[in-house]
């Protein structure tokens, strides 16, 4: 762990709303790089956190709590993160896939492509493919993205590409997927446009993608 953040990192662990909001805050005024604040305090806490749940020694309540930490955290760090005089890009249509409640992902991937200038429809969680399905044809989307945490909500990523294409619409969209259990194999695997392992790889992959829409 960074020593920088260990105070953030801790109030994460321990799911401490107020004391991971002063600690962004500290962070912020002693000038630490925002995109530093994130990654190394915050995210790696929550793979912390993870690994806890993995080992049996934290259970879904304080996965929960940490995670209303995290997020609030996040609130904080938001206008850190984004660049202001950045004109629209594109519309990007975001959610986490049916069955799958985990959101801090695809909401940072959603700030990612916001601070790079695309406009994002945020779906939110347990989205279904007519929801996919509706920002495409009536919510103008260029690009969709997926998101899942969970090995048993992985296939409606597949599932979604199948009523997407059912729908004639496969060639309208790129189709972006990502979250922990997701791979580059997997996307190939189920015929996804792209891939990226985190919210900043996510931006480069869809500027290319969106140079491959226009
Ligand atoms: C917080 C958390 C929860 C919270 C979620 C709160 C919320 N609002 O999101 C709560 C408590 C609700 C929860 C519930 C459950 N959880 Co949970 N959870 C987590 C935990 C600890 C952290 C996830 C997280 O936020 N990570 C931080 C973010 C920043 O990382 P990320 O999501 O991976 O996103 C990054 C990349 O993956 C990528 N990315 C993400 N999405 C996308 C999308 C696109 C398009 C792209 C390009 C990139 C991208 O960019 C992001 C930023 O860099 C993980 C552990 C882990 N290591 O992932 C377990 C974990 C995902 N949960 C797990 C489990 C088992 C569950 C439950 C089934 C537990 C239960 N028995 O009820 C339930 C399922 C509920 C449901 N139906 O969804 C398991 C999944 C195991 C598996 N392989 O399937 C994990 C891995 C824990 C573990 N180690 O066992 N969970």
């Amino acid at each position: 762990m960074n020593e920088n953040f260990s105070a953030l990192y801790n109030a994460i662990l321990e799911g401490d709303v107020a004391v991971t909001k002063a600690s962004v805050q500290v962070a912020l005024d002693a000038g630490l790089e925002p995109g530093s604040i994130l990654a190394d305090g915050m995210i790696a806490a929550m793979k912390e956190v993870g690994r806890l749940f993995e080992e049996g020694d934290y259970f879904v309540p304080e996965m929960l709590i940490a995670a209303r930490a995290m997020q609030a955290g996040l609130l904080l760090l938001k206008p850190h993160l984004l660049s202001s005089d950045v004109k629209s890009a594109g519309r990007v249509a975001i959610g986490t896939v049916k069955g799958d409640l985990h959101d801090i992902g695809k909401n940072l991937v959603a700030l990612m492509l916001e601070g790079a200038g695309f406009e994002i429809l945020d779906l939110g969680v347990d989205v279904a493919p007519e929801k996919f399905i509706e920002s495409i044809k009536t919510g103008g989307a260029n690009i969709v993205a997926f998101s899942a945490l969970l090995t048993t909500t992985m296939p409606n990523m597949k599932t979604t590409i199948e009523a997407i294409q059912a729908a004639g619409l496969r060639d309208k969209v790129k189709i972006i997927i990502g979250g922990a259990p997701v791979t580059q194999a997997y996307a190939d695997q189920i015929g996804a446009d792209g891939f990226s392992s985190d919210a900043s790889r996510a931006v480069s992959l869809v500027q290319t993608l969106m140079g491959a829409v226009a």
